[in-house]
């Protein structure tokens, strides 16, 4: 016998369901859930369906029932909102000294949740990265994942492109999240073509000329005399090469560092030794052997002289 009334109970609320002689159907129309099955128990909504006859017997059935009908009952709902990827570090265009750095992604999604089994890292066109790969670890937080990746092999100097992504439970993809990182483990090449080491002169002011270069672009020189005086400011020309005027301090032996620091902050220094020698050779004495002497018979002059280096280093 038809019952007297029908209803649904889905995600807790109930809908009354109308009968049509045509089809001879209860229907009713109801609105999914707001939010993804893929959360509830079994993945799937329960729909509870009971029917009421005119004698007041009850009879329900849910997912729970067994067989066909239990199966039919069981509502998936899936959701559409992309989850998201978001590479925390290295920091877009960063420019890192160290070739093996740890990537760190933020994996959320706040519905169905993160399918983690489709987490794909990219370096460059190497073989993508999975969340099970050897260097991968991957944390469960509230609304998703944190994945750390440590580089397996030693990424070469230059530009590298990261590239991540990942899709939710219900199949939505984030859109691929893309990051540009530079590695430079190579200090810069630094050339001091003038004067050359342990050069000797009487001129204080010494004219230093030279060139610097880096693969991560043009590095930065500093000149240091004698290992305290700072000498401002050394500006290098398109081609990476500069001059530079040094007055040197001491009489005697002087130190000028130069250094070169490229921007991930690897340096070069070139030491040089001056010797300032201001002084004219001092003689010590002149001896005339012998003297007098008879003429047109040979004599012979002996001349000495003071230390000038000696002299020099003891002012
Ligand atoms: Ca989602
Ligand atoms: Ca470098």
């Amino acid at each position: 016998m038809e019952p007297k009334t029908v209803k649904a109970i889905i995600d807790g609320q109930e809908y009354t369901l109308t009968y049509n002689g045509e089809t001879k159907k209860w229907t009713a129309l109801f609105t999914a859930p707001s939010r993804s099955s893929y959360n509830e128990e079994g993945h799937y909504y329960d729909v509870t369906a009971r029917a009421t006859d005119e004698a007041g017997n009850v009879k329900e059935v849910n997912s729970s029932t067994e067989g066909a009908i239990g199966e039919a009952l069981r509502l998936e709902v899936n959701e559409h909102v992309k989850p998201t990827a978001t590479i925390t570090a290295p920091g877009e265009n960063a420019l890192l000294t160290d070739n093996t750095p740890e990537i760190t992604v933020q994996l959320r999604d706040d519905d169905s949740g993160i399918n983690i089994d489709t987490f794909l890292l990219e370096i460059d066109s190497n073989p993508a990265i999975r969340s099970d790969s050897p260097g991968v670890s991957t944390e469960s937080v509230s609304g998703g994942y944190d994945v750390v990746y440590t580089p397996q092999e030693a990424l070469g100097d230059g530009a590298h492109t990261i590239k991540v992504n990942v899709s939710d439970n219900d199949g939505n993809a984030a859109d691929t999240v893309t990051r540009s990182i530079k590695i430079d483990t190579t200090p810069p090449s630094l050339d001091i073509t003038s004067p050359p080491d342990n050069f000797v002169t009487n001129q204080k002011t010494i004219t230093f000329e030279g060139s610097a270069s880096d693969a991560s672009g043009t590095p930065t020189v500093t000149m240091i005399l004698n290992e305290k005086t700072d000498q401002g400011e050394v500006t290098l020309n398109e081609e990476g090469k500069f001059t530079k005027q040094v007055t040197l301090e001491n009489e005697g032996v002087n130190y000028v560092d130069t250094t070169a620091t490229d921007k991930a902050g690897k340096t070069t220094t070139i030491r040089r030794t001056i010797i300032l020698n201001t002084h004219a050779p001092e003689f010590k004495t002149v001896t005339l052997t012998p003297n007098p002497v008879d003429a047109g018979a040979t004599c012979q002059i002996d001349i000495t002289f003071e230390d000038a280096n000696e002299e020099a280093m003891n002012g």
